[in-house]
């Protein structure tokens, strides 16, 4: 009998597992979502500009190419229509539980079956669970103190105010990250003043966006060889020259004087400059790769503020020498609470052992994907599997072919367990090749956790990932 599947989150990960269940003749399966709708951080990211920087040809399903991608870099509608699509197409509709938030998971070693709680109450019983929750799904305000004095209007950049229009208005806006440089330019335009506040500095790469013009879609409709062609080249060319930045070497060195150059060409005022320098080297945190961001920093509406936030207050920011600027409207784009995975989740497995509890020194796992005392529950994008140089999606893609492959064997021997020995296995060899990548220098990132252990990225190129994750190995696991 098919195993009954648990799935949790309808973006990329959960939909894309979905996929490949209904593919294998598997329908025994639910896919719970917490919002009104499908599609992830492409649902929740509405901000203006939202568009994601790796090429659209490569932010896609592999099984599920698009000839007619308007644009080399999608803009966040045409994901989420493309996910939409996607749902439509693969018969998930019937699969989704919108609305629907789980709240718990409990393993009942009794039956050895996965008990669903959700907002909605008791789900019942699955042989197996999935999580497709993802690494950036909750966005974290500052710490700032004074923040709920503030008497403007204030909001996120994951969760933007559409009913509240910028225009003429004096807007501040805190971070500088890949969301906020996104959104900067468009907000520039329309704000009467823009005060940007950077605590540190990103390098910055060109992003060659364009449009694909009719007879650009013409030829990868009619010759989806060249489409595929066109995939591959992109992806060859970010694994063989971006992953070395994360290593070292002279691609890192490259990748720097492309960056300084970039902030030359687009900003000739040198204290600007200077303030738009980073010193941690390249690829530590993440590369923010825009065209527009620099160009919206010289404007004469937009002031860059580095001196540090002290505290908010009813009418603006403090910054250290007691400086207020005042500002009507305060836009947090100040990034995601990365490092607790699958957070809020009540997740009890085996002997009662409680998935916060034995993560407290840091989230991590087999592949990314399977957790000792948590039997058939599988993870997409979890601990060591984000990537700081390519397609996301080729690492989901991996990790769900890893867990259809894991189906068979459960069915054949019952629940299966990664052992602590493999697990403690591949710490020492994820460790290893973490202690090589640049994540581990001097410089704070998302990537880290509070104590500064690299829990969310993966060390190596994606060629070696997908290879491991081909077929899971039956000794590996214990069965119950
Ligand atoms: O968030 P971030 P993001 N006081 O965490 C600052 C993906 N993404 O939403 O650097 C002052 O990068 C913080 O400063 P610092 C992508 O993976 C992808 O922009 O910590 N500032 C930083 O500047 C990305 O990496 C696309 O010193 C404070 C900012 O807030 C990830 O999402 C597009 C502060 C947070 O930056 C997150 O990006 C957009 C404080 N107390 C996003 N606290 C694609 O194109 C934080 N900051 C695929």
């Amino acid at each position: 009998m098919a195993p009954t599947v648990a799935i949790i989150g309808a973006g990329f990960g959960g939909l894309c597992m979905g996929i490949q269940l209904r593919k294998a003749g598997i329908t025994t399966y639910t896919i719970f979502e917490k919002a009104g709708g499908l599609g992830g951080t492409w649902r929740d990211n509405t901000y203006p500009g939202a568009a994601c920087d790796v090429p659209s040809h490569l932010y896609s399903y592999s099984f599920e190419q698009r000839h007619d991608w308007t644009r080399r870099y999608p803009r966040q509608q045409e994901i989420l229509a493309y996910l939409e699509h996607c749902a439509d197409k693969y018969g998930l509709r019937p699969h989704l539980r919108l609305n629907t938030e789980v709240t718990a998971v409990t393993f009942d070693e009794s039956l050895n079956r996965w008990r669903v709680t959700t907002t909605e109450g008791d789900e019942g019983l699955f042989d197996v669970v999935v999580s497709g929750v993802g690494q950036l799904n909750r966005p974290r305000l500052p710490d700032i103190p004074g923040l709920s004095t503030y008497q403007g209007t204030a909001f996120h950049s994951a969760r933007w105010n559409h009913d509240h229009d910028l225009t003429g208005r004096h807007v501040a806006v805190i971070g500088n990250g890949s969301s906020a440089a996104q959104f900067i330019p468009r907000v520039a335009r329309v704000a009467r003043r823009l005060d940007v506040y950077q605590r540190t500095p990103n390098w910055v790469i060109p992003k060659p966006d364009g449009e694909y013009g009719p007879r650009a879609r013409l030829v990868f409709k009619r010759f989806p060889l060249i489409q595929s062609a066109n995939r591959e080249r992109i992806y060859r060319f970010i694994e063989g020259v971006v992953f070395p930045v994360l290593v070292g070497g002279w691609s890192r060195r490259l990748l720097m004087k492309r960056a300084q150059d970039h902030l030359e060409q687009q900003v000739h005022d040198p204290e600007l400059r200077a303030k738009l320098t980073p010193s941690y080297p390249i690829g530590c945190k993440r590369i923010v790769i825009d065209s527009d961001f620099y160009p919206a920093l010289t404007r004469p509406n937009v002031e860059l503020v580095t001196d540090p936030i002290t505290r908010i207050v009813p009418s603006g920011i403090e910054t250290a020498g007691g400086t207020t600027r005042e500002a009507d409207t305060i836009i947090y784009a100040t990034g995601f609470q990365t490092t607790d995975f699958l957070a809020p989740i009540e997740i009890t497995g085996r002997e009662g052992r409680r998935l916060h509890e034995v993560w407290k020194g840091g989230a991590e796992a087999y592949l990314g994907v399977a957790v000792p005392y948590f039997p058939n529950l599988f993870l997409l994008y979890g601990p060591n599997t984000n990537l700081g140089h390519n397609s996301i999606i080729l690492m989901i893609e991996a990790q769900v072919r890893y867990i259809m492959g894991c189906l068979p064997l459960l069915s054949a021997h019952g629940p299966m367990e990664v052992r602590q020995a493999t697990m403690d296995a591949w710490r020492r060899t994820l460790d290893q090749a973490m202690a090589r990548t640049v994540w581990e220098a001097s410089c704070h990132s998302w990537y880290k956790n509070a104590a500064g252990r690299v829990t969310n990225n993966w060390p190596q190129p994606t060629t070696v990932y997908r290879r491991i994750t081909q077929a899971p190995r039956p000794e590996a696991y214990t069965y119950h």
